[in-house]
């Protein structure tokens, strides 16, 4: 296996990545200081002290640059400031200190793909002339048909439409197309253009300079297109990246993509101390994907077909040994991700029949997920995933058994989706609303005032952080034990070993270095002795209750076990050997 190795500020080779537990903040919704009702970078750092009790061990920020917000800030009209509702300069580098004084690493987002509309090359390139090297740094093109009004190629906009929009020319004539995968306030850049490669190098080094840990990096399968742009069928109802259609679509995941992410790399390497590239890339299968962590690219990709795995013992049996061996061929962690900012959050997700196609949103007129299975299944793939090896990528609010809002208004909604999809797709609004801190606060202590920019639900005070801490059993302790007996045992550093285990259970032992050996009697360090740092996990996806491992004794689970001390259906139990 081919292990890249990495430098820490005091020379050390600590690889903190390949097994950390990495947090993303949503700025726009975790905590609002000033009380416009819309969360910002003060509002974070005041909330600090939460990750550190949780036990996580870096965190990553979704996008605070200056931008119009036509894609809640995906849309970045300056890579190297910051939005004034979210804060100043200033506030950036305040949050870097206060996080790495509590121990915390700190990601930030970069969005490569595309550029804001608002960009100033973007609009040096609408007053430019077609064919001018200020048009070359996007993809411009005249239209087809008699008058160049069709749109240049087939292409659709992952948020519904036509993936170009037509500009107008100084004169008020119609002139030519721009692509945008995304919204049309989203203008794909053209990455065979030099300047471009140029721009974000120098992006990458102006936030190293300022200290980040590393960069998530936005829909890293699009940067490159396919040369000729050539036209392409989409099967029936599919308009989005996230199910790579055999072959391969001309705008996903083409080889050229690879360069760039070497480039970078180098660029992070020359750093002192281990800053990562992370991979936004939702490319199958498995082995696709591990070419983007190969040792001289990125580090980490998210895994995906992971999240979208079915809950049965199998879909989550094959994607997890599928997921191991692809990454490990590359020398690479895997990771593990239930939710974020653009899915179901899981704890509705898993409530839906098995098998069913995620939905892109709910709302009030559609069928209502049962919450309180929805959270047991939930709970049950937690605790399945935080001891698995590898790192883990939590978002904001799971800790607290946040389901997604499925009853919003459909007029507050404000994902370009919902407009652009002809009001068909709801859209990702339902898993961004303001977290609730303290049940009796206004706005649930998401800020000083009632102002939420997304309405939260009155459910909202019983998840409430407040109504969680310290009481035993809440999903935040559930968290929080999870995330320090993972730390404490290593798991993230350990070898999974599959157990028998009845139809429809999954058991497996972890173990870190000594732990794993425990079974062979090895193991000579003080708190090695017999399966001490080895975990036995069972998850029982069956329809009734399951015995522990016979010798075992229950550690952590997900849920009480039965009367008789059995795992009840939907229910992660971890378990050592009795000693
Ligand atoms: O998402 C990329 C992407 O293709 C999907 O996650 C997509 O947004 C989703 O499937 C729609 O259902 C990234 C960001 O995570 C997302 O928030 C941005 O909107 C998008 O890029 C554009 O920057």
């Amino acid at each position: 296996m081919n292990t890249p190795t990495t430098r820490t500020r005091d020379g050390a080779d600590t690889e903190w990545w390949r097994e950390a537990v990495i947090y993303q903040i949503y700025p726009r919704s975790f905590a609002d200081s000033d009380g416009d009702g819309i969360g910002d970078l003060p509002g974070i750092i005041a909330r600090l002290d939460h990750l550190v009790a949780l036990g996580v061990d870096a965190l990553w920020l979704s996008p605070f640059y200056p931008s119009p917000q036509a894609d809640a800030g995906y849309d970045v009209a300056d890579y190297r400031d910051v939005e004034p509702i979210f804060g100043r300069l200033a506030d950036a580098d305040r949050l870097i200190t206060e996080a790495h004084d509590r121990g915390l690493r700190v990601v930030v987002d970069l969005v490569p793909n595309h550029t804001s509309s608002a960009h100033a090359w973007f609009v040096e390139a609408l007053a430019a002339a077609p064919g001018s090297p200020a048009r070359d740094r996007y993809v411009f093109r005249d239209g087809r048909g008699p008058d160049g009004a069709e749109p240049p190629n087939s292409w659709r906009s992952v948020f519904g439409g036509p993936a170009w929009t037509r500009t107008d020319n100084p004169d008020g004539t119609p002139g030519q197309w721009y692509l945008h995968l995304f919204d049309a306030g989203q203008p794909d850049l053209n990455w065979d253009n030099p300047q471009v490669r140029d721009e974000f190098v120098d992006i990458l080094r102006f936030w190293l300079d300022r200290g980040v840990d590393g960069f998530r990096v936005d829909v890293a399968h699009g940067l490159v297109k396919q040369a000729d742009l050539a036209d392409w069928h989409y099967p029936e109802e599919t308009t989005s990246g996230d199910h790579v259609e055999q072959p391969r679509p001309p705008m996903w995941d083409q080889d050229g993509v690879h360069e760039i992410y070497r480039q970078w790399r180098a660029v992070l390497d020359a750093y002192p101390g281990e800053q990562i590239l992370v991979a936004e890339a939702w490319v199958q299968p498995a082995e696709r994907l591990a070419a983007y962590v190969r040792p001289d690219e990125m580090h980490q990709a998210f895994n995906f077909e992971y999240l979208e795995a079915a809950w049965s013992a199998e879909a989550q049996r094959t994607v997890i040994e599928r997921s191991l061996a692809a990454a490990s061929a590359v020398g690479a962690p895997t990771t593990w991700v239930l939710s974020n900012h653009d899915v179901l959050r899981h704890a509705t997700r898993l409530a839906l029949p098995v098998g069913t196609p995620r939905p892109n949103g709910i709302g009030t007129d559609d069928p209502q997920p049962d919450t309180a299975l929805g959270l047991r299944r939930a709970r049950a793939a937690t605790l399945l995933m935080l001891a698995l090896p590898g790192s883990a990528y939590l978002y904001q609010g799971e800790e607290l058994g946040l389901p997604e809002h499925t009853t919003l208004p459909d007029e507050v909604r404000q994902d370009p989706t919902w407009r652009r999809t002809g009001h068909t797709q709801r859209g990702r609004d339902g898993c961004r609303v303001p977290i609730p801190w303290e049940a009796d606060s206004p706005s649930y202590g998401f800020g000083p005032t009632d102002a939420s920019w997304l309405p939260q639900p009155p459910v909202w005070a019983e998840y409430a952080l407040d109504r969680q801490v310290d009481v035993p059993g809440s999903t935040y302790e559930m968290y929080r034990t999870a995330l320090r007996l993972r730390h404490e045992l290593g798991l993230g550093g350990g070898e999974l070993r599959w157990m028998e285990s009845p139809d429809d259970v999954l058991a497996f032992r972890i173990g870190s270095g000594a732990g794993a050996e425990a079974d062979s009697g090895a193991g000579s360090d003080s708190d090695s002795d017999s399966g001490a740092r080895e975990v036995i996990v069972v998850t029982n996806l069956s329809a009734g209750p399951v015995a522990l491992p016979p010798g075992t004794e229950l550690v952590h689970a997900s849920g009480p076990l039965t009367a008789t001390g059995q795992v009840p259906t939907d229910v992660t139990a971890w378990a050592r050997q009795r000693r």
